[in-house]
């Protein structure tokens, strides 16, 4: 099978192209990915085919659906904070790159897979054990969640009015190896390991639902495998944990003190919480995560971190340049 996996030199991309290398022996991989600020060819083993190239880029993303038999399409502008900053990229990447391959997948009847985020629902309130499901209506807040949104409701209606066979996931917020350093676990791992103490927005009572990224690659598999053409599948967890907590895991795990962290300005319209109920993933495609316990995956988060500066360094001081100037 001919998989074309956009995005690849990204955090969720390429694990996904390291777990299929490991256990798809029959799928061959070209990964497209344009190599923004965030991507990063050196997460990718170097024998993948690679293609640098912007998913909104016609001819080029034409020829490539054309050859394959598969898109899984991760690129996206994907961080909140950079989106407050300047949203002109996410309409760029996240609508018009998903529009070019969805018209591809259209003329060539390639079979296409949607990735995407639960920040399309908005969020929830902090009191209340409720949660997204399928059925949730949309309501994003910032502009990336914003672009998501747009680009899921592309998909819905390719397959509806021209038959694409297409699937969309909508995960929460992923974690693990890979991850750039301005997201929150990967730039407070990487603050304590120089020294800096982390950085968090507001009271840090804003929930998060946290997910091994090799989970929600496997949600994706179940979904290209067993999943129904034209459904909405949520991939999480259940690994709600506020942002304090989180900060003063990490400060646990890497021997700091438990308060040896700095409030700093809260994120405009920052989500309160996010919660996924991974139940249609469950019971219709029998999938389960298998990275249970987020302390003991935060702790190997930590070890791969410490154990590769060299690839997390070259961004490290760009980003908390980019952090200063917004005063976060
Ligand atoms: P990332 O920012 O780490 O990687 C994005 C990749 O896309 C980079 O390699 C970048 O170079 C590439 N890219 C950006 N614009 C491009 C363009 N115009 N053409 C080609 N390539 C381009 O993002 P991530 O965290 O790996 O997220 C991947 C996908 O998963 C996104 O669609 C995101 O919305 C979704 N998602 C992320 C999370 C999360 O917690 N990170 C959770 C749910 C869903
Ligand atoms: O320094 C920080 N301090 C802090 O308190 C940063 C960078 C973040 N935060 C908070 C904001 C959020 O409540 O931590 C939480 C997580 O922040 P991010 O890592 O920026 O993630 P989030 O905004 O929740 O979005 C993520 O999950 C959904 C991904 O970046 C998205 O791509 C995905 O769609």
């Amino acid at each position: 099978m001919k998989v074309l996996v956009t995005g690849g030199a990204g955090f969720i991309g390429a694990n996904f192209v390291r777990l299929t290398l490991a256990t798809r022996p029959d799928a061959e991989i070209t990964v497209l990915d344009n190599l923004t600020y965030a991507g990063n060819q050196a997460s990718l083993p170097p024998e993948v085919a690679f293609v640098k190239g912007d998913v909104a880029d016609g001819d080029v993303v034409d020829a490539l659906v054309g050859a394959s038999d598969l898109v899984v399409h991760f690129a996206a502008e994907s961080h909140n904070d950079n989106s407050l900053d300047d949203p002109s990229p996410f309409v760029h990447t996240n609508l018009i790159g998903t529009f070019t391959l969805l018209e591809a997948a259209r003329r060539h009847k390639t079979r296409y897979h949607h990735i995407s985020t639960d920040e399309v629902y908005g969020d929830l309130p902090l009191e209340g054990d409720a949660k997204f499901t399928p059925e949730t209506p949309y309501n994003p807040s910032s502009p990336y969640s914003s672009t998501k949104a747009g680009s899921d409701l592309m998909v819905r209606a390719w397959v509806r009015s021209f038959g694409v066979a297409a699937t969309i996931s909508n995960c929460s917020n992923n974690y693990g190896p890979y991850q750039h350093v301005e997201k929150f676990i990967p730039r407070q791992i990487t603050n304590v390991l120089d020294g800096v103490r982390p950085k968090l927005y507001g009271a840090g009572l804003n929930v998060r639902d946290w997910i091994h990224v090799d989970d929600h690659n496997s949600g994706v598999w179940a979904i290209i495998d067993r999943g129904r053409i034209g459904e909405t599948y949520l991939i999480g967890a259940d690994g709600e944990v506020n942002n304090l907590t989180v900060v003063r895991t990490l400060l646990e795990l890497m021997g700091q003190e438990p308060d040896a962290f700095d409030h700093v300005n809260d994120r405009p319209g920052h989500d309160l919480r996010y919660a996924i109920d991974a139940s249609r993933l469950r019971s219709e495609l029998g999938w389960e995560p298998q990275y249970g316990d987020f302390r003991s995956g935060l702790a190997a988060t930590i070890d791969w971190y410490r154990e590769n500066e060299a690839w997390w360094r070259p961004a490290k001081l760009a980003t908390e340049l980019k952090y200063e100037r917004l005063g976060r």
